[in-house]
């Protein structure tokens, strides 16, 4: 335990994300002097129990940030971008957990097993990566380290707990209407704010987030545009195409690889990820081991298997990548990131 405690606040907290990070704050005993919850109006009142005490959900608004020194934001981009600056403006330290500042310069985009010297530079906000882009990264940063890193290409199976509470609940029950037989009217999914709406259940939309201008998602080129922002690698070739999937929770990634220095065998690469930490290998062809996504949940780890060579060059390779989109995804990557930000003495 550190010797400070930290004034802290959590925007979001009644949300997928907040109540995650508020179970891991608890769990690791993070330092806490005192501690805010914030929401909309919508749960203000609403009481949270956090280590036996009772707690009372506020209204985020500017002066809600007075005397705190840590603000983790998972409340959606555009909270982000009215709050954060008036939390920075009162001297906080924020984690934030939305797309709003991942790609400004002066905000550093980290995950601590990659990249955690970038923390270094900071100038108030530091950028929780896209759940996608976190488990990703930490699975090749050991190949990276090693063979160097030319191309990437990812398809991803994403959970629909990524898109909030209320996506999770649209997938039970339009599964429940679909077996009684009932008529199905998506509302939520793949974009509450888009202009139609899937069905999702016994489904797989690829789409998530809002197109882009270029015919890529948003997802897909957060994916891309973190990686190389992560890596330090503006050259890197990177490719994506993300897709919902009727899960609730656990990301899956089929990602395709090309190393600079080709010729390592897939028990070499294995041993490189099992020595990486934050990484599981599950990788046992001839048990069928692999990972799941049913396996992953509330475990912080990213597991990592079918590794394999691709048939035509000694450069390529084949990886499942899977892990609990709103653990390592989101709100315990933005809890390392604070422990990071203490241990280097940047806060
Ligand atoms: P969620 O379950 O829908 O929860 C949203 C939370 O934001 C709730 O606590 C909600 O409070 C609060 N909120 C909504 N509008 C607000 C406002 N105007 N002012 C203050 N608080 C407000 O969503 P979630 O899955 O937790 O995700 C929240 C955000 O985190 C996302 O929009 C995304 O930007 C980010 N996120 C990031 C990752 C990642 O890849 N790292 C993954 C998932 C989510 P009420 O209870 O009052 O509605
Ligand atoms: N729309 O933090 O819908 O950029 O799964 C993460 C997940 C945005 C983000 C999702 C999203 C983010 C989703």
């Amino acid at each position: 335990m550190s010797a400070t405690n930290y004034h802290v606040a959590v925007v979001g907290a009644t949300g997928a994300v907040g109540s995650k990070i508020l179970n891991i704050l608890e769990e690791r005993q993070f330092p806490i002097a005192s501690l805010k919850l914030l929401s909309s109006k919508r749960s203000a009142g609403k009481k949270i129990i956090f280590r036996g005490k009772e707690y009372t959900v506020e209204e985020a608004v500017p002066e809600s940030f007075e005397g705190v020194q840590i603000a983790f934001f998972s409340a959606g981009g555009s909270v982000s971008k009215n709050l954060v600056p008036e939390a920075v403006k009162r001297g906080a330290i924020v984690v934030d957990n939305t797309s709003a500042f991942r790609m400004d310069p002066d905000t550093p985009l980290v995950i601590p097993e990659v990249n955690e010297e970038d923390l270094r530079h900071h100038k108030g906000i530091i950028s929780n990566p896209n759940c996608s882009t976190i488990q990703m990264l930490v699975a090749l940063e050991p190949i990276r380290r090693k063979f160097g890193l030319k191309r990437v290409i990812v398809s991803t199976y994403q959970a629909v707990s990524g898109a909030g509470l209320t996506a999770i609940e649209e997938l039970k029950q339009q599964t429940k209407d679909i077996l009684e037989g009932k008529e199905v009217t998506p509302e939520i999914l793949p974009v509450a704010s888009d202009k139609k709406h899937y069905q999702i259940a016994f489904n797989a939309i690829p789409q998530i987030d809002l197109f882009q201008d270029n015919g890529y998602t948003f997802e897909e080129m957060k994916m891309i545009n973190e990686t190389k922002k992560i890596f330090h690698m503006p050259e890197l070739e990177v490719a994506a195409t993300c897709v919902r999937i009727p899960v609730i929770t656990g990301h899956s990634e089929s990602v395709y690889i090309e190393t600079e220095k080709g010729g390592a065998t897939v028990e070499e690469i294995r041993q490189l990820l099992r020595d990486f930490p934050g990484v599981t290998v599950v990788d046992d062809p001839e048990q069928q081991l692999y990972p799941l996504a049913t396996e992953c949940v509330d475990k912080s780890d990213v597991f990592v298997g079918r590794i394999r060579r691709d048939l035509n060059r000694d450069n390529g390779y084949h990886l499942w990548v899977v892990s609990d989109n709103l653990i390592k995804g989101a709100a315990f990557n933005t809890v390392q990131i604070a422990e990071s930000l203490i241990k280097l003495g940047l806060i």
